[in-house]
């Protein structure tokens, strides 16, 4: 019988599930090295803690690790219910906070070490964090793409540490009653787009306007397991600030506001990294609350130890 350690918390809604021990043994070298480890020896470990019967469709998993560049704080691994993420941004709001729980880290500056690159936290004395993310850029303006039985739409296609594709062509509302309509839609959009010349997509955004006074734009995130994100997603408001920078709609440091299907917001600024190849920096800023402490059990004779599938 394995026991696992795990701290459960919300962003803006959309949940993470940090585990602080337990996990399984991945070696030495960069958080890069250990994603490969665990996605080639220990997959079973993902769907164990994210999957039912213990988790969610909804759940992200976030495994501590040491980090490679130890002026990290820590190295973090991020999963969801069908696979591993390069970077999370609400997942990273949730491990500082969880830290903070913890009595790990207190407010002020730390650097994390993820998949795709190191990232700058800042834990605010109120508690919020902002995460300054991993460089993020666009590939393609206003893609056009041909979806089976429903029509062509065009969209951006924007990188901010997951791959995302963009739209506002999608004619439905950003309301919590349209979700099976809009999960149909991103998810063909999807399909389509990965099989139209973007296989690398495994984020889907219909963008809208904004519904709440400050706000600047909402969103509907369709994640790679069908799952939406009840957050306005930090790696896809990171790739949202690289198009709007491209596009030259929003200046370097002028605050964005984003809002999720829930109106719950995150807020993004970017500086320029390379204007000419139109590489960003940005910092995403949102709150988060721990749910519970809990230990998981995963005992062998529970024939779903290792989760459904
Ligand atoms: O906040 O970056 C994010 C994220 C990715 C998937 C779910 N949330």
């Amino acid at each position: 019988m394995k026991r696992i350690k795990v701290i459960d918390s919300h962003t803006c809604g959309e949940p993470t599930r940090v585990v602080i021990a337990g996990g399984p043994e991945l070696g030495g070298g960069s958080v890069a090295d250990k994603l490969r480890a665990f996605r080639e020896q220990h997959d079973d470990f993902r769907r164990a803690i994210v999957n039912e019967p213990r988790g969610s469709d909804v759940l992200v998993g976030a495994l501590l690790v040491a980090p490679g560049d130890q002026s990290c704080v820590t190295g973090v691994i991020f999963f969801d219910n069908v696979t591993f993420l390069g970077m999370c941004g609400h997942g990273t709001i949730g491990v500082v906070v969880t830290l903070a729980h913890l009595g790990r880290i207190q407010p002020g500056e730390h650097r994390i070490e993820t998949p795709v690159g190191v990232v700058t936290v800042k834990l605010h004395e109120d508690g919020a964090v902002s995460v300054t993310n991993i460089p993020s850029y666009r590939i393609a303006k206003q893609a056009c793409i041909d979806i089976p039985g429903w029509g062509k739409l065009a969209g951006d296609v924007a990188w901010g540490g997951n791959w995302f594709f963009f739209t506002d062509q999608h004619g439905l509302d950003l309301v919590l009653p349209s979700v099976h309509a809009l999960t149909d839609l991103a998810w063909r959009t999807r399909l389509a787009a990965n099989s139209q010349g973007f296989p690398e997509v495994d984020h889907v955004v219909l963008l809208g306007p904004p519904r709440s006074p400050g706000a600047h734009s909402q969103n509907f995130v369709l994640c790679p397991g069908k799952a939406y994100d009840r957050s306005p997603c930090g790696t896809g408001t990171s790739a949202r600030l690289a198009c709007l920078a491209a596009d030259a709609k929003l200046a370097e440091n002028e605050l964005f506001v984003q809002e999720s299907i829930l109106r719950t917001q995150f807020t993004g600024r970017y500086r320029w990294l390379d204007r000419t190849d139109g590489v960003i920096v940005p910092t995403i800023t949102g709150t988060a609350h721990v749910t519970a402490e809990a230990t998981l059990i995963l005992s062998e004779s529970d024939p779903f130890c290792w989760g459904i599938q």
